[in-house]
Order: structure tokens, then sequence, then C-alpha cells
């Protein structure tokens, strides 16, 4: 449609297309997956229709698009009645990330109005830029005095705190989401102005400074994959290679890329250099980058990640600490949850390995939509697995002085649909479900599936193939390691107890064997209009625990059901939630309610409610009547408690700090 046509227009005027140098497999892009189903329609419309423009308002009302109008005010020469620099130095990615996702949004329903606004934002960020090309608000109000982290020149803070490459890396990623949704060129050719700034000025011999904050390498690449300018994927692999070492571990600059083993430091800043450098390698053939992100992601998803698939430790740098030391007043960043999606995404389309998947689904449909309130209207930032109803942030925003997270979601709920299906020359990999239809190309067909579900809350899906003519290609039906027996694709976390319930799959009618490779079945075959696949994914409610190297998690339980988390909350459980103890033999049910938080499947048993005693033994305990809710549904009702591991005997309360006399 229009989006592969405007590739071609743009890279022509530059010689030939961009072409991957590694034979990596394809996502079915967002605009050609139409869904239809319970769980993410509505969340995909509220995002478009609330959270982009109530977050647009908030980028007007904190004067966040004043700077733009301040910064082009200076430029033309006129007297600022206040030319201070506020806030933080990348205050502007907040309006970049919006755009994108409302740039998003354009590419699936028109909105002239949004259309027009976006126009004359665009003007806004146009009337800032520099002649050069530099775009940083918080330099060009008052370059006498710019913002305290920017440093007297441009660039030489980049290592630490300025943000001039970050901001920019957002910047393009909105810039070539706006251009493939309008054909517009308004902003693509900013970003492209400075892009070659930046090629000026950086590179071997000239500036070797690399990006404190990691994106402009993901965004670099994205601009060399629209533009065809392969100087710009020559700086991304530049700005990759010239890191570290010996900087610290904060930027993941403690060594160079390629001899990095560990998640350590920031875990936004972290998630998007392995995404950049799964980009850098997929785009220049250069493998060494993938040995170092698999090298990662063992240590991460074996010792680092979370059980609602989210990164960000206690103590830590908005990141990572130790291996194992994943206390559950945790950071699991919004931005981080979203990072974890975009880099096993890549991993996934890298390996061929649903593995990656089942780590992507974990965060999203976990860690990532917690992130925002039923409403689009408030957010997370550190989403915690335990709140005592206190401390900080025990409750959606409505927006912060640092405001990462609101316009991550908004750019990324709007791009769910892309992460259902992958195609690679005549294979398909069909990776999420959620009713809809995807309208694919394979080889040289046009191949519609259409799924019926009521997943997640249900396990049932049936595909339905759409092809005009009988044609060959191999389907592959991911079967998620949720069931089968795996919670994670390491040992950090395992279910309690084997599931007797197995996964099983039909064609037209016909039971199939469920030979499972790579975590997909395969059907190769000739489909025919109307074929259809049955699966069958049964969603017992399953009981997790945590590998015995985790403290926080020993003698505790957590629960599932599908990919989705639970968690008990005060407002179902008498008030309080740290002192419950769940026995290993309750039994528990579940069943849907559609009158609560938007529709949510209800967990409930018979517990034990406790009060920790002075040795911290629980004290007295009383029969409990135990309500569980999706994690990613809580914090609507009010400040309280709320934990996602719960006690299954007395032993866990002898983990926590003794109880003070008083
Ligand atoms: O530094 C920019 C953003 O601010 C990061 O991505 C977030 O983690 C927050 O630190
Ligand atoms: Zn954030």
């Amino acid at each position: 449609m229009i989006l592969a046509t405007l590739m071609m227009c743009a890279s022509s005027s530059h010689g030939q297309e961009p072409q991957d140098k590694l034979d990596t497999i394809k996502p079915v892009p967002f605009t050609a997956v139409h869904l239809d189903d319970v769980f993410w329609t509505p969340r995909i419309e509220t995002n478009r229709a609330v959270t982009i423009p109530y977050t647009f308002g908030k980028c007007e009302e904190t004067g966040r698009v004043d700077n733009f109008i301040r910064a082009a005010k200076k430029l033309r020469g006129e007297k600022l009645e206040d030319d201070q620099v506020r806030g933080y130095s990348f205050d502007d990615t907040d309006i970049y990330k919006i755009l994108e996702g409302a740039a998003f949004g354009l590419s699936i329903k028109a909105d002239p109005k949004m259309d027009q606004y976006l126009d004359g934002l665009i003007a806004k960020i146009a009337a800032a830029q520099e002649p050069d090309g530099y775009l940083y608000t918080a330099r060009t109000i008052n370059p006498e005095k710019p913002h305290g982290w920017a440093g007297k020149k441009r660039w030489e803070k980049e290592r630490d705190l300025s943000h001039e490459l970050y901001n920019m890396g957002h910047f393009y990623e909105a810039a070539v989401a706006h251009y493939m949704a309008t054909g517009k060129k308004s902003m693509l050719n900013i970003a492209t102005k400075n892009a070659d700034l930046l090629c000026n000025d950086f590179g071997p011999g000239k500036n070797e400074h690399w990006p404190g904050h990691q994106i402009i390498e993901m965004g670099l690449c994205k601009l060399y994959r629209t533009t065809g300018e392969k100087k710009y994927l020559d700086l991304a692999k530049f700005f990759l290679d010239t890191r570290g070492p010996d900087y610290g571990t904060y930027a993941q600059a403690h060594k160079k890329v390629l001899d990095q083993d560990k998640g350590v430091g920031h875990a936004v800043r972290a998630t998007y250099m392995y995404s950049g450098m799964a980009d850098v390698a997929t785009l220049t053939g250069d493998t060494s980058y993938i040995t170092a992100i698999d090298r990662i992601w063992e240590n991460i998803v074996g010792t680092k990640l979370y059980i609602i698939g989210g990164l960000g430790q206690p103590g830590g740098p908005e990141g990572f600490t130790e291996d194992y030391a994943l206390g559950n007043e945790c950071y699991c960043e919004t931005c981080a949850g979203i990072g974890n999606v975009y880099w096993n995404h890549r991993l996934f389309m890298l390996h061929r390995d649903a593995k990656y998947i089942d780590v992507l689904e974990r965060a999203l449909y976990n860690n990532v939509i917690a992130g925002v309130s039923l409403d689009g209207k408030r957010f997370f930032y550190p989403n915690t697995q335990s709140s005592s109803g206190t401390g900080r942030r025990p409750e959606r925003s409505e927006w912060f002085g640092c405001a990462c997270c609101p316009g991550n979601i908004a750019r990324f709920v709007a791009s769910v649909p892309g992460y259902l299906y992958a195609t690679k020359n005549n294979d398909v990999y069909v990776n999420l479900y959620a009713a809809g239809k995807g309208d694919l190309k394979v080889g040289d067909n046009a191949v519609t599936i259409t799924q019926a579900t009521r997943y997640p809350w249900e396990g049932n899906v049936k595909l339905t193939i759409g092809t005009q003519n009988e044609c060959r290609f191999a389907l592959k039906v991911r079967i998620p390691g949720w069931a089968q027996n795996t919670p994670v694709p390491s040992d950090l976390y395992k279910y309690m107890d084997e599931s007797g319930e197995k996964a099983t799959l039909k064609l037209n009618g016909e039971p199939v064997a469920l030979a499972v490779d790579k975590g997909y079945v395969t059907f190769d075959r000739a489909w025919k209009q109307g074929d259809m696949i049955e699966l069958n994914l049964p969603m017992p409610i399953r009981r997790v625990t945590a590998n015995d190297k985790v403290e926080a998690d020993r003698n505790r339980v957590a629960i599932e059901r599908g990919p989705i988390v639970f968690c008990a909350e005060w407002p179902d459980n008498n008030g309080k939630t740290h002192g419950l103890i769940l026995p290993d033999s309750t039994k528990l049910t579940s069943g849907f309610r559609k009158d609560m938080l938007g529709g949510i499947e209800v967990i409930q048993g018979k517990a034990l409610a406790a009060s920790p005693g002075e040795a911290n033994q629980a004290a007295s305990k009383s029969d409990h009547a135990l309500v569980m809710i999706p994690y990613y549904a809580w914090a609507h009702r009010g400040k309280g408690e709320m934990d996602v591991w719960l006690a299954r005997n007395d032993e866990a309360f002898k983990a926590l700090p003794a109880k003070k006399k008083p």
C-alpha cells in the first residue's frame, strides 16, 4: 500500500533501495493488520482518540510546545520575554514520540483535524531548527545559557546528559512514521537536514563522542531504510563502535559494545542499544553484534527479568543491578518494557525462534499496558510488583516532570498489530493472537489470515486462510511457552506443577500432532481459500515459582493464566494484601467479569490473611476469600496494597525486615 510505495519514492532520489544484508524475517506492518478484538481494539482506539490528544495537550500546557516557539523567535532575532531554559534536556522528545503515535494513527484512520494539528506542530519544529540542521531547544532558546546538562558547546556533554542525539533519534523515528502515514516530507526533511549535520560532525577523526542515551542508532537505521542514504547507516554503526570502554555501566559504556555480556545500567538505554545493534547487524551483515546481544539476553532473561516482563531492579540506575536481585518494589519503567519488546522482536527476526516472542508477549500484556490507565489519561513510570499504597508513585499520574513514559506508550500502542505476523519468503509466522484480519504478501500471492478468538481471555483461536489461488507456504503457528510448561525461556521461573492440559491443533477439522520446533508448529502445504486451523491453548490457572536464588520470591508464588500475570489488590481483599498466604493446596477458580475494570478475568480461592508477628512469623491467621485481577488493571480504585508474589507459607514472612517494637 501507501507504505511500500513511499519507501521506494524516498529512496529513489538517492539510488537503490537499501537491502538487508542478513536474511531476516520481516514483520507484517501494523497497517496491514486490522484488529477487531476484545482486547487491543479498544485500547488502540483509546490511545488514538484520548491518549494522543491528551498528551499533546499536556505538552502545550507544560511549555514543551512553547520551547519550540521560543527557540524559533530566538533564531529570528526576536527578543524573548522569557529566555530561561527549563525542564529536562530531552523534553522535546515528548512531542516527537506523541507525534509518532499520532502519525501511526493517521496510517490507520484519516483524521483531518489531527493531520492539520501535526502540520502546525511540524512547522513550529521546523522554525526552531538552526540553519545548519541542529535541533535542540534546550540550547537554541539561550545559547549563552543553555540547559545545565547541555554543555557550553554542542555535543560536549552528549556522553553524559545532554541528550542531543537521543532527541534526534526520537525525531527520526517520528519523521519516518509521519512520512509513511501522510506522504508529506515536511518532517522527514528536518530529519535528513539534521542527520546530514551529524554525518558532518561525527565520525572517525572528527567528533568521536558516542550518544549518552541510545536510540539515535535505531533512528538512523530507519532513516537509512527510508532514504537509502548509506552514510546514515555508517553513522549508526560508528556510534555503536565508538562507545566505551571505561566510561561506566550506567550508559553501557564500561566495555566496547561487542565485549558486553550482561545487562547493566539504565534499562531504557540498554534495550534501545541492543535493538540498535540488531538493526545495524541486519543492515550491515556484521553478526558480531548479534553474538554480543545473544550473550546479554541470556544474562537478562536468566537473571534480571521480572515475571511481568519488565526490567529495572530496586536501587538500580533506573535499570539493572546484580543477577537475581529481583526485589518486588521494582522499577520496571514503562519505557524499559517497551524497549524489551523492541529488542525481543528484533531477536525473533534474527533467530526465528518463538522464545523471544514469549518474552515480548509477557512484557506486552503485563508491564507495558500497566503503564497506562484504562481511560488512557493516567500513567505509570515505574511499575512495581508490590505496593504499600504509599511512597514513590503508588498510583498512575496524569503527567510527569520527566514525561518519557506517556509519550512512549502513545507511540507504542498504535503499533501493536505489527507484532502479530511476520514473513520470510514462503514462511508465515503467526506470533500473537487477536481477532481480526491480516493482509500478507507471501511470495507473489496475496494471502489473508483471519483470526477469531477471545484471546487473552480464552485460548481457542480459529485461523482462516484467504487466497484467490491455491498457493504453497509454510504457516508457522506459535505455541506459547506458557502453553508448554515454560513460563520463560530460562530457569528463572517455573510452573509449580506440569499442566496435563496440552495445546491442540486441527487442520480443516482433523487433529494434527503437535510437533513444536523453536516454538512453532509448521504447516507446509498448498493452501486453499477457507482452509482453517483451530488452535486450542488451554488456560488453566498456573502457579509460578522463582529460581531459589531470587531471595525476594522465596516461599512465594505468582499466578498466571494464559499470557496474563495476576495480582492481589487491596479493594478486593479487605484492604490488605501484604499478609496474604496462598497455600499450595488452595484450589483457584477463574471467571470473566465484564463489569469490572473494562472486562477482566478474575481469580478466586480460599486463602489466609495473616499479620506478620514480631519474629516475622505470620502471627494470627484467618480465612480469607482471595481475589486476584490482571496485573495491568491494578491501581484504578485508589491507593493501597498490591502484590504479585503471594506468600505460600509462613516462611515467606521470615524474609521481611524485623518489625520494630513500638
Ligand atoms: O533520559 C531520558 C529518559 O528519562 C529515559 O529514557 C528515562 O528512563 C528517564 O530517565
Ligand atoms: Zn519512561
